[in-house]
């Protein structure tokens, strides 16, 4: 892509509005605009990423042997009086009538829907286990939307919903959701902690909220430091592993405020590994058995003859959440310097070329390199503006492509000026670049 036909609006200084640095950043650059209050477009720079990360979530749910499926947005209140959560909702809750006079509602979740493409095909326990997702909008009339797409009233979320015969089996689908997402945050270069949850509107009793420490994070957290230097290296998708992969987690104390007890903290935790911080949560999970399965009618012949309910959990992860997520993280915001995750970057490589007036071999220079660049599936952003150049690094550092390579006086033959973010500049070769962030892309 070339600076001059993009569509990135870049704004000279942050916008007022803005209070935390992910909105400052997605409004600075251009990644998204607000519609109205809570409810934004994606422009091109931000669905990029957002799609990155779609892309490795979707991959992560695969693996698990998740199944993807694509429900409506508009789901009918019929199944949500079955459940008996249309009146529990509450004002959260966008309802809408048809030309029918109908009462439809935009889904703020699909635990209803899901049971109900369930109930209508699976009859039997042989069919079982069911690990079904889909990544859709959703909309909830948040009461304050706030800090742009952290919190807002449409956002992108991928849910998935799990269906077994027992408890047990139950518990081993909810630890492969509890692995992939480990996994998925950590694609992402964030290190998400599970840590126990309130259930809240979805119910049951059990759930992990996965939360990543940010200043600016909603959630706040009471957790054993030795929990940061865990890993999901050894666990294998099989029953014992996972069982094993929880209880490794579950010995430190983890937890949000709601389920805050200030003597467990302060017997389980010596004082030099508690940590009392916020966080953000890009991801939640839930088991709930049959508070679903029972009032709408899903159930299952079992071996010997009878029927049972299903058991059901349900696994969220905010895409959109997310992208913001990922600029807390990253983000250096008294320098203005982003550096994206090659996994999830606009672009892999921002290439400056320094343009004389009546003089075109930078840029001549800079349009090899980015066919070279193409030919290996290397996605470059080429500045090729006639903006002086300290303005071209600063735009550069914003959109937050993880290499750079300036083209300019020191530009000596074969050898380019070549710079990872926020590391110091070195001398290589074209093909040596291209091996660097082909081997990070194959890497991640
Ligand atoms: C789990 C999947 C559920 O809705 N039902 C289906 C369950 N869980 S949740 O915790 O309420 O939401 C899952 C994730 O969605 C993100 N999220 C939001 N992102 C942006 N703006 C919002 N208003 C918003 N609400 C929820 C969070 O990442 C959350 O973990």
């Amino acid at each position: 892509m070339y600076i001059s036909k993009s569509f990135i609006p870049i704004l000279k200084d942050n916008p007022s509005e803005a209070k935390i640095k992910s909105h400052q950043l997605m409004l600075r650059v251009g990644m998204i605009k607000q519609s109205s209050a809570g409810i934004y477009s994606w422009l091109p720079l931000g669905f990029k990423v957002m799609k990155k990360i779609e892309k490795i979530v979707r991959e992560e749910q695969d693996k698990i042997g998740a199944q993807e499926i694509l429900m409506p947005t508009i789901q009918s209140s019929e199944i949500w009086k079955e459940s008996g959560r249309y009146e529990d909702y509450g004002e959260e809750m966008l309802r809408i009538k048809d030309r029918q006079d109908r009462e439809m509602l935009y889904g703020p979740t699909n635990e209803e829907l899901v049971t109900d493409i369930f109930r209508s095909s699976i009859k039997s326990y042989k069919s079982l286990p069911q690990l079904l997702y889909h990544i859709q909008w959703k909309f909830r009339d948040e009461i304050r939307p706030r800090f742009g797409i952290m919190r807002c009233r449409e956002f992108y979320m991928k849910d998935a919903y799990s269906f077994d015969v027992s408890d047990e089996e139950a518990n081993f689908s909810y630890n492969k959701f509890f692995l992939s997402y480990l996994k998925t945050f950590k694609r992402l270069d964030l290190t998400a902690i599970p840590m126990a949850a309130e259930t809240g509107p979805i119910g049951g009793s059990l759930s992990h909220e996965f939360i990543i420490l940010a200043e600016t994070g909603e959630s706040k957290i009471f957790t054993d430091k030795r929990v940061f230097e865990l890993n999901t290296d050894d666990a294998k998708l099989e029953k014992n592993s996972l069982l094993e992969m929880r209880k490794k987690y579950e010995q430190f104390y983890s937890v949000t405020d709601e389920k805050f007890k200030k003597d467990d903290f302060e017997n389980n935790v010596s004082e030099k590994n508690r940590l009392i911080t916020k966080g953000i949560e890009v991801g939640h999970i839930f088991y709930f058995g049959d508070k679903y399965s029972k009032p709408m009618g899903a159930s299952v012949d079992l071996p010997g003859g009878k029927k049972d309910f299903v058991k059901m959990g349900s696994y969220g992860i905010g895409v959109s959440r997310l992208v913001g997520a990922i600029i807390e993280a990253k983000y250096d915001e008294k320098n203005e310097v982003m550096k994206w995750p090659i996994s999830v970057a606009p672009y892999d490589i921002a290439i400056i070329p320094m343009i004389n007036k009546n003089d075109n071999t930078a840029l001549d220079k800079a349009n090899k390199i980015y066919l070279e660049f193409e030919k290996n599936n290397i996605d470059a952003i080429v500045d090729d503006t006639d903006e002086n150049f300290s303005s071209k690094i600063k735009k550069m550092n914003l959109i937050g492509a993880p290499y750079q390579i300036i083209i300019g006086k020191h530009t000596d033959g074969d050898l380019l000026e070549f710079k990872e973010v926020g590391k110091d500049t070195q001398k290589f070769k074209l093909q040596a670049i291209i091996k660097i962030i082909y081997e990070q892309k194959v890497k991640n």
